[in-house]
C-alpha cells in the first residue's frame, strides 16, 4: 500500500494590542499546499496519513466532512480500528489519521469550536 504522508501544523499567535485574537494557521507540509490557505490536493482512492501537530494552547476538535477517518496514534500511542470524523487535537498534542480519499468534490475541514472556525480554523481538501 502506498502512503501519502502529509503534515498538518497549527500554531497559535498572539497579536499585541488586543486582550484576545487568535490567528490559526493551517500548513500541510507537502508540495501539493505548501502555503497557509492552499487546498490538500488529494488522489481518488489514495490513501493518506495525516498528522495533526497542536501548537497551541486550546484543544481542537477537528472534523471533515464527508470523510472517515482511522485514529491512528494518539500522541506516543498507537492505536487501530477507531474509526471517526472528528478527533479532539488536544493542546501540545500530535494525533495522526488515516483515511482514503473515496468521494470526490470539494471538502470542508475545520476545528469544531465555532469561534475557532470564525478566526480562521477552516480549509479545503480537493480531488485533482
Ligand atoms: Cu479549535
Amino acid at each position: 500500500m502506498h502512503f501519502e504522508h502529509l503534515q498538518y501544523l497549527l500554531a497559535l499567535l498572539a497579536i499585541p494590542g488586543l486582550i484576545i485574537l487568535y490567528n490559526y494557521l493551517i500548513r500541510w507540509k507537502k508540495k501539493t499546499a505548501s502555503r497557509i490557505g492552499d487546498p490538500l490536493l488529494v488522489k481518488q482512492g489514495q490513501r493518506y496519513r495525516i498528522t495533526m501537530e497542536n501548537k497551541s494552547g486550546d484543544d481542537h476538535p477537528v472534523h471533515f466532512h464527508r470523510h472517515t477517518f482511522e485514529l491512528t496514534r494518539i500522541g506516543e500511542k498507537t492505536t487501530a480500528g477507531i474509526l471517526k470524523d472528528t478527533v479532539n487535537v488536544p493542546r501540545r498534542q500530535i494525533i495522526e489519521i488515516d483515511f482514503v480519499a473515496d468521494d470526490p468534490g470539494l471538502t470542508l475541514y475545520h476545528c469544531h469550536m465555532q469561534l475557532h472556525m470564525d478566526f480562521g480554523f477552516m480549509g479545503l481538501m480537493k480531488y485533482g
